[in-house]
């Protein structure tokens, strides 16, 4: 049994390379060659396949990290004979024995033995280099599924020129150098093998030689230009890696990081930059590969689509006007009050779709029995306003009416019930509109209603209330019956689902079926939550408020 420290294996000098997926877990049992992990580089995706069989102990790299060749990924015990693969795979990963490591950076010296020998190269000058199928493994049937360039493009170096595919895999083939297409050899479709010619580009011969180090997954041949004859000027032949396990990693795996997508290394990294989910692109490619083309329209149309959907959802930005042209001006800022309730009435505005419905109240009997009660307010020193009475005959009604005494929940797919009522008061105050709360009206009193209206709207004009006494109502009522006005539509104080607004009281004649009588009126109007009341719900409950308000008699019953 040993301890196998798997580290990045040869990657064609690419440094930095993004760790995209682990496909192993510590504690797993792996097989020779099974995936351990996916590297991204710009041009391809890589999966590097274990040197060896055994169980993952560590792993030392997590998505996302940045690795290089050489750096530990994760540690395998295996057993003993596993040592043999391993000697066999030379680029697979650093290992504990010495043989493995030396043989490691032998493969490394001579990857870079190239560019070393190109130094001697004289002054720059035009090459036609052939590039041809690099190394794919042991792929022997290769398909090219797009040409990326035609000839005339110039390129930049590391810029795709083909894209090939075998039956399990896809590879990109970036130009090694900048340069000019003067010609290709191949068209898509084509089944090609390693070191078929794919076209000539045209650049310099400098540029070409430092090349060679960078561009690994890009086999190629040098030929002269006519008046650049010499064996100087040859290319040579790059070496890529030639076991199994590094022409995996040479190949780009496009299904390695979704299991279901199939894209190549720079569609997926296009994807990425553009946020785009690659399973929700529609693919034109063939046998269903998503081009860079697709991602490109799918973020068209998204852009299209929400467009069109926030055609007259969006908010117009209010013109900034100076008023001072049209006239002698005041500014003066905003309370704090007043801020947190304009935020507030937009906030519920825009979110809560409002309907309200309007009444009267024949508040005759009622304001007759309120009157008849003002000795006895004034002995308790109390004030006897249809305040109190309205409050009391919501509560029945949102007793009644459960729908009223309710929330939408935060995720819109279910409603709260309330089995307590807790009923809102809007109070006045110099400092702006605050909105004291009574507790369980439905358990109290019309004189322990009158009293406590009476305090919380002291404590308001006076900022006394406490965020508790601000907090948990179920329904808002709001008064503006002392001031006047004949109906007015409030806002809902989300996340209630409605609110009463009362107006002035008058006087009416009042049809009774023989003659016209005069009645005390009350208006009211009640804004409620369209998405969890409809206006059956809201006729029955207004009309039943409007009754108990009627013949408060009906409150005992
Ligand atoms: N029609 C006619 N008169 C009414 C009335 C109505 N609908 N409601 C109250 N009144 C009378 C009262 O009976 C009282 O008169 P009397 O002393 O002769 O009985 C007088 O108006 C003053 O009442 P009040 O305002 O002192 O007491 P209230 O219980 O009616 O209201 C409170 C208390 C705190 C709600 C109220 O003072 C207040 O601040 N209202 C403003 C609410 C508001 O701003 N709403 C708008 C919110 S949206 O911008």
């Amino acid at each position: 049994m040993s301890i196998e420290k798997i580290s990045v294996p040869d990657i064609g000098g690419a440094d930095n390379v993004e760790v995209i997926e682990l496909c192993v877990a510590v504690g797993d049992v792996v097989a020779l060659e099974d995936s351990l992990i996916v590297l991204e580089s710009d041009k391809a995706s890589m999966e590097i396949p274990s040197p060896v069989a055994g169980t993952v102990t560590a792993i030392s790299a997590v998505v996302g990290d940045s690795l290089s060749e050489g750096d530990v990924i994760l540690t395998i015990e295996c057993e003993a004979d596993d040592d043999i693969a391993l000697g066999d795979v030379s680029n697979a990963g650093e290992v504990d024995s010495g043989a493995a490591q030396s043989q490691h950076q032998g493969s490394q010296e001579s990857t870079l033995a190239a560019p070393q020998g190109s130094e001697e190269l004289p002054s720059p000058a035009v090459v036609n280099e052939t590039i041809e199928v690099p190394e794919v493994g042991e792929a022997d049937n290769i398909e090219i599924i797009e040409l990326c360039v035609a000839v005339g493009d110039v390129v930049a170096e590391g810029d795709s020129l083909i894209v090939l595919e075998t039956d399990k895999a896809s590879m990109e083939v970036p130009s090694p150098r900048a340069g000019e297409i003067v010609s290709i050899a191949v068209k898509e479709g084509d089944s090609v093998q390693q070191g078929t010619p794919i076209l000539v580009l045209q650049g310099e011969a400098d540029t070409a030689a430092s090349a060679d180090n960078t561009q690994p997954l890009v086999s190629r041949s040098g030929t002269s230009t006519a008046d650049d004859s010499g064996d100087t000027r040859q290319l040579p032949l790059q070496e890529p890696a030639n076991t199994s396990a590094s022409a995996a990693v040479a190949v780009s795996t496009m299904q390695s990081a979704s299991q279901s997508v199939y894209a190549g290394p720079s569609v997926r990294r296009l994807s990425r930059e553009m946020g785009v989910a690659l399973e929700a692109v529609k693919s034109s490619g063939p046998r269903g590969r998503i081009t860079k083309d697709d991602v490109k329209n799918y973020v068209k149309n998204a852009l299209k689509t929400k467009a069109q959907q926030s055609v007259g959802l969006a908010l117009p930005a209010q013109p900034d006007i100076d008023f001072s042209k049209f006239g002698e001006i005041s500014v003066e800022p905003l309370s704090k009050i007043g801020k947190l309730t304009a935020a507030n009435m937009q906030r519920n505005w825009l979110n809560i779709p409002h309907v309200t419905q309007f009444d009267e109240a024949d508040v005759t009997e009622l304001e007759a029995f309120r009157g008849s009660l003002k000795d006895e307010a004034a002995r308790r020193l109390l004030k006897i306003t249809p305040l109190p009475f309205l409050l009391k005959a919501c509560s029945a009604a949102l007793k009644q009416h459960p729908k009223f005494n309710a929330s939408l929940h935060a995720d819109g797919k279910s409603v709260v019930f309330k089995h307590y009522v807790h009923i809102g008061v809007a109070v006045n105050t110099p400092a702006g509109l605050v909105v004291p709360v009574v507790n369980d009206v439905d358990k109290k009193s019309i004189w322990e209603l009158a009293k406590e209206v009476d305090e919380l709207a002291d404590k308001a004009k006076n900022r006394k209330l406490t965020p508790q006494q601000m907090q948990g109502a179920c329904f808002t009522v709001s008064s503006l019956g002392n001031i006047g006005g004949t109906g007015f539509t409030p806002i809902i104080n989300g996340p209630e689902v409605a609110i009463m607004g009362v107006s002035k009281l008058q006087t009416k004649p009042v049809w009774d079926g023989a003659a016209f009588v005069p009645r005390k009126m009350l208006p009211l109007a009640i804004s409620y939550d369209h998405r969890v009341i409809n206006g059956v719900d809201a006729g029955q409950f207004f009309t039943f408020l409007v009754q108990v308000l009627s013949d408060i008699r009906r409150l005992v019953l």
